[in-house]
């Protein structure tokens, strides 16, 4: 197979757009159509400080890789998780992290949520009404509330997280078959600036997952192969598989049912009505954050709770 752009060697096949790169060719179109896609959904400007959610994993290095090389102001942000798992999950992604950051000279936030608020993610899980046994919903409500104050407290424009289309496609795909039209109405590329929550824009939500993974390795980025412990057996890492059934038989069919989702909803043709009742939000009690819970938000309420129940 030849690169599309030298016609040397092609290391990267890319059978959705019908085209194959050079490695070389390969780490120049990856920014190039990120910029195209930052503007394309006008995501942040230049001008703009973007604050990147960096987990120590391919995508979000990638990520911060990309938007350093493209000239934008972003610096990372790493949440201390408190995760071990047999494999210290936690401590080696912030040091691959922290690595990364020191390497290229870029500045990183590290906020520790057991130091910040007395639990880790697991120990919280476990002595919250939340979760089940597994802590991802716990993780998942803890990492959006954070990475909000933190986004309010330094005063960036805009968060960008790593989420690849893989990610989004797999999402979509569960909305889809459960009709969660609220979720479904939530799911774009940016979400915008709304009662004091950052701005979140998602620059990598049209590259495959294979994509960042070559990605990743042609730029000789060190990140964490192995996943969280708690990934495994997920809902969405079977979506994900599924979706890669399809994608093998008819391959593009997870970006066509992405882009032609993002299209509908551009449109208005998502026939989805939007509640005409919205809920109302003010700010949290404590944390100041918006909420549209009686007094406190969900994040203070699962602290609170914790902080009662261990007396
Ligand atoms: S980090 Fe947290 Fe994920 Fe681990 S506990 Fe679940 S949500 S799987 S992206
Ligand atoms: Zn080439
Ligand atoms: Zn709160």
């Amino acid at each position: 197979m030849k690169c599309k752009k030298c016609g040397g060697k092609a290391s990267v096949n890319m059978r959705q757009h019908r085209m194959a790169l050079c490695k070389e060719h390969f780490i120049e179109w990856i920014p190039e159509q990120t910029e195209r896609f930052i503007k394309k959904y006008n995501m942040f400007t230049r001008e703009e400080k973007v604050l990147v959610a960096v987990s120590g994993g391919k995508d979000s290095l990638a990520l911060w890789d990309i938007l350093t090389r493209l000239g934008y102001k972003a610096d990372g942000l790493y949440l201390g998780l408190g995760i071990d798992g047999g494999v210290n999950y936690s401590d080696e992604s912030h040091r691959l992290t922290a690595e990364f950051a020191e390497k290229n000279g870029l500045t990183l936030h590290t906020v520790n949520i057991e130091k910040e608020y007395g639990y880790s993610i697991p120990v919280l899980s476990d002595i919250s009404y939340r979760g089940h046994g597994k802590p991802c919903s716990v993780c998942g409500l803890a990492k959006r509330h954070e990475m909000n104050r933190i986004a309010r407290d330094l005063g960036y424009d805009v968060l960008a997280t790593g989420h690849n289309l893989d990610d989004e496609a797999a999402v979509l795909f569960g909305n889809t078959l459960q009709w969660s039209s609220d979720y479904l109405l939530r799911q774009r590329p940016v979400l915008p600036e709304k009662d004091g929550l950052a701005r979140k824009v998602k620059p990598l939500c049209r590259f495959y997952e294979r994509e960042m993974t070559a990605y990743s390795i042609a730029r000789g980025i060190e990140y964490i192969y192995d996943e969280c412990p708690f990934a495994d057996g997920a809902t969405q890492v079977f979506y994900k598989e599924t979706l890669n059934q399809l994608e093998n038989t008819r391959p593009g069919i997870k970006l066509t049912f992405y882009l032609r989702f993002l299209d509908a909803r551009q449109s208005g043709n998502l026939f989805i009505e939007k509640d005409a009742v919205q809920a109302h939000i003010h700010p949290c009690a404590k944390c100041g954050q918006p909420t549209s819970a009686p007094d406190l938000c969900s994040f203070c309420r699962m602290i609170e709770k914790a902080n009662t129940t261990t007396g």
